[in-house]
């Protein structure tokens, strides 16, 4: 069965299980790249940032301290995120390099896919990461619209000569591509203008949605707070904490700024908002795991376990902390019962927390959590006890029990052995499933592939970030590639 077959039988089946408190939500996620667990102050009292309307969203919403990635690193855990899925069991195992073969597969089901289905307005604004060929981009997973970076902004030197059997790439391309839709419309030499930019693009498709009176699905991935930090110059050393404090607190204001709309429309208890990160704090930075031991790239919980903040008024109980167990993946089947969808026929493993959201529940469908670094199994935990699998090098079996020990400070494996045991075992049987290294698993599913890699970016208009020379693009007529010497002309974005 096609993914829109498979869609629409649900849809049909599940026609009249609309929400019961009402109409399906509107959906804000904003996703911050690389946001510690100790980086905003209603997590982390002295983190030392700015950051009032994100902690508005802890004060009037629910705010969780148990919530992973699956990933400590961007493209699987974005992946994740979208499906609902581990990044183990679609193939996304690894960060994507620019002018890579592989994607997101698009035969995966997207949260955009399962809300479009129910009357929805989707649109990606942002960092997307999960595959830059046309096949993979936004637009072909079920986003109606698409602007922004399809990788990391600090990617820009690597997009050397790449030979394939099929093509030769561009020479040195120094600069990003910014997307619209499917389409690269300018090259940018850095992302200082593009925090502002994102913001003035969710207020005109908010606006637009409410004015269409559809219900309407907003992922904003921020380039914010990824290295290098490039906060726009009105926000440049303006904050107590270097240049992460000054780009958060942009990515604040343009949080105020889309409150405020919703508000002032009046939608404000027909929005839902989800506020996360996509991974621990990278070393480089002075991003903050708080109190826990590591951060991006490992499996220790700084790595994965990350802010999630919900507001929706009238719905989601305000000012509450929620400990349980949760996960992005279980972002997915969450969102698709307020929308009056039902994901029970795809094989993902989120989990619905709708209940928990709503105050009906207090305890979480899960039970527990597979760190997967890179393809490998690297730790499980349930509700309490985190074991770290010996690795293939010779790491260590350890055990904490994370409801006393966040840190991972005090291995109990030797005097908990009932406990290892248990966790073993229940590794053991995801790993038949979802496979570890080498050894594959029976629920696997490929990753996307092209066979022929296309250039993603020709002879485009640069635009840098000095707005006094800014020049139309001239229109039709192309201009040299980016080379490593500074652009002799800037152009403002089509
Ligand atoms: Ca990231």
């Amino acid at each position: 069965m096609t993914k829109l077959v498979r869609l629409l039988f649900v849809a049909l089946a599940l026609g009249g299980n609309a929400w019961a408190a009402g109409a399906p939500p509107n959906v804000i996620l904003i996703l911050v790249d690389d946001l510690g667990y100790g980086d905003l102050t209603c997590y982390n009292a002295r983190s030392g940032n700015d950051t009032p309307n994100i902690d508005r969203l802890a004060a009037e919403g629910m705010r969780f301290t148990n919530f992973y990635v699956s990933s400590s690193v961007c493209s699987p855990s974005r992946a994740s995120l979208l499906t609902g899925s581990y990044h183990r069991r679609i193939g996304i195992d690894h960060v994507l390099w620019p002018v890579s073969v592989a994607g997101l597969n698009p035969a995966e089901t997207t949260i955009a896919e399962v809300l479009r289905q129910r009357g929805y307005a989707t649109a990606y604004l942002g960092k997307w990461h999960v595959g830059d060929q046309v096949e993979f981009l936004p637009t072909r997973q079920g986003f109606d619209s698409y602007f922004g970076l399809p990788y990391s902004h600090d990617m820009q030197s690597l997009l050397r000569v790449r030979k394939t059997e099929e093509t030769v790439l561009p020479v040195k391309l120094r600069a990003l591509p910014l997307y619209r839709d499917e389409k690269p419309v300018a090259l940018v030499t850095n992302v200082r203008k593009l925090t502002e930019r994102y913001r003035n693009e969710a207020l005109a498709f908010i606006t637009k949605q409410h004015e269409a009176k559809r219900p309407f699905f907003l992922f904003l991935g921020h380039n914010a707070v990824h290295f290098p930090m490039q906060p726009s110059k009105e926000y440049k050393n303006e904050s107590k904490n270097g240049p992460l404090g000054d780009w958060l607190h942009e990515v604040d204001d343009g949080l105020g700024s889309m409150l405020s709309l919703v508000q002032s429309l009046g939608i404000d208890k027909e929005t839902l908002i989800l506020f996360l990160s996509d991974n621990g704090p990278a070393n480089r930075t002075r991003g903050s795991s708080g109190n826990l031991r590591g951060g991006k790239h490992s499996t220790w919980d700084g790595g994965l376990k990350v802010p999630l903040l919900v507001r929706w008024p009238g719905t989601v109980p305000a000012g509450n902390v929620c400990g349980e167990l949760a996960t992005a993946m279980d972002l997915l089947p969450t969102v698709a019962t307020f929308a009056g969808a039902d994901t029970a026929s795809l094989k993902i493993d989120g989990v619905d927390l709708s209940a928990v959201l709503t105050g009906k529940a207090v305890q979480s469908p899960r039970e527990d959590f597979f760190y997967y670094h890179g393809n490998r199994l690297s730790a499980i935990r349930d509700q309490r006890w985190k074991l770290h699998l010996k690795g293939p090098e010779g790491e260590p079996r350890m055990l904490f029990d994370l409801q006393t020990d966040p840190g991972e400070s005090q291995d109990l494996a030797e005097q908990q052995p009932d406990i290892v045991a248990k966790l073993s075992a229940r590794a053991e049987e995801t790993v038949r499933l979802l496979g570890n290294g080498a050894q594959r698993g029976s629920q696997e599913r490929p990753p996307g592939r092209v066979s022929r890699l296309q250039p993603i970016a020709r002879a485009l208009p640069v635009w840098g970030d000095n707005d006094e020379e800014a020049v139309p693009p001239e229109t039709g007529k192309a201009m040299p590639i980016a080379s490593d010497a500074p652009p002799a002309k800037q152009a403002q974005i089509p």
